[in-house]
């Protein structure tokens, strides 16, 4: 179940401020406050979704096709074309903390070991 008060709500209220890195009707991106690569930014539809699967399940098309090109937009905007990686933590166990579906994008010198 979706909770307003999650911080990624604030955020699209304008209530907690943001790094803005893209934005548009459907998605807002910006940095991460706990940086975790040299780049590592976050990007969130516009949409009371908790995780990735109440967002591809739920959201309406438009909204999922919005979503990744918003993705896109900004890794074309920070030049990580053929060096980035996307994480959608999913769960508590997974250490997922904010309960509004969000993609990471990080980016390093170097991403040479696998998972
Ligand atoms: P996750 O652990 O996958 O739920 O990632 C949540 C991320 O959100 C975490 O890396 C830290 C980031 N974060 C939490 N609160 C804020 C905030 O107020 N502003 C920004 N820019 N990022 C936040």
């Amino acid at each position: 179940m979706y909770n307003k008060d999650n911080v990624f709500a604030k955020i699209l209220r304008g209530e907690i401020p943001n790094k803005t890195i893209y934005s548009d009707d459907y998605v807002l991106a910006f940095y991460d406050v706990n940086p975790r690569a040299k780049v590592h930014a976050l990007v969130i539809p516009r949409g009371e979704y908790t995780d990735i699967f109440d967002f591809t399940q739920n959201a309406p098309a438009e909204l999922q096709m919005a979503f990744w090109n918003g993705v896109r937009a900004v890794v074309e905007k920070l030049g990580l074309r053929d060096n980035f990686r996307t994480i959608a933590n999913t769960g508590r166990g997974a250490g997922q903390s904010v309960m509004h579906f969000h993609i990471h994008i990080m980016s390093d010198e170097r991403f040479t070991e696998d998972f």
